[in-house]
């Protein structure tokens, strides 16, 4: 997959893009990050890429200029233009959920633009944009934050990026109850002791107690996931019994 991420503060990203996961899917090959400095493509004074809203209003808006010609030179052809799909990180866009990076992580080539101040000029987003996300119901002084937050999320799950023991499989959000509670050695630290039942050996009852404290959890946590839990179950055994 190929990222490109348009920002005037690429000093940002840079030392986060190059780290962790991304820096392994990288070196792997099978993700090609690319951070790229919005000012670079300003033909205005000091490389100025803000300016007051029309009408007035508190704050600054991106101009349209520096990014539409980063990204003519991102597109250079219908064809890229066609095989990419521009994200555009903003607090009134649609929430981002693991639905969203599964979808996201099927791209060939993705492109982030990183707003500040009031955001942009309304026609980039009507124009190149094809999807607005929001990463939450709070406000961050910046989209390269809640950028880095959907790349992270996204890259982990384009197959061969995680090892087998890193895998995604049972993570929190693509499976239906949040995460159990994990121990490693040693098993007492500190007088604090890890659940006997772990210690067992006996599969099923461990199988058992953690679907049972991700219950618990997610009862707590996330209470509108755990009603969609119980209709989903209520469901399925219906549908264990021929009901449905
Ligand atoms: Cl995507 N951007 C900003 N600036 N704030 C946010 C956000 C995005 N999502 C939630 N808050």
């Amino acid at each position: 997959m190929k990222i490109d991420v348009l920002t005037i503060f690429p000093e940002m990203l840079e030392p986060v893009v190059q780290s962790s996961i991304s820096r392994i899917a990288q070196e792997k090959e099978l993700v090609d990050i690319s951070v790229h400095n919005i000012r670079r493509f300003s033909d205005a004074k000091h490389g100025k890429t803000d300016d007051y809203p029309f009408g007035g209003g508190a704050g600054m808006v991106m101009t349209p200029q520096p990014l539409w010609d980063a990204l003519s030179v991102i597109f250079p052809d219908d064809v890229s233009r066609k095989r990419a799909r521009i994200v555009f990180p903003t607090p009134d866009g649609q929430h981002f959920k693991q639905k969203t990076a599964e979808l996201l992580a099927k791209e060939e080539h993705l492109v982030f633009i990183c707003g500040h101040y009031k955001g942009i000029d309304q026609r980039i987003r009507d124009y190149w944009i094809d999807q607005e996300i929001s990463i939450g119901e709070y406000v961050l002084t910046s989209g390269e934050i809640a950028a880095l937050v959907i790349i992270d999320a996204v890259v982990r799950l384009i197959p061969g990026v995680l090892g087998n023991s890193e895998s995604a499989e049972g993570d929190s959000y693509s499976y239906p109850l949040l995460d159990c509670p994990w121990y490693t050695r040693p098993d007492t630290f500190h007088s604090l002791s890890v659940p006997e039942v772990l210690l067992s050996g006996h599969h099923k009852h461990i199988l058992q107690w953690r679907i049972e404290k991700r219950r618990e959890k997610t009862k707590i946590n996330n209470p509108r996931l755990y009603q969609r839990y119980l209709q989903q179950t209520a469901l399925e055994d219906l549908i264990i019994k021929g009901e449905k």
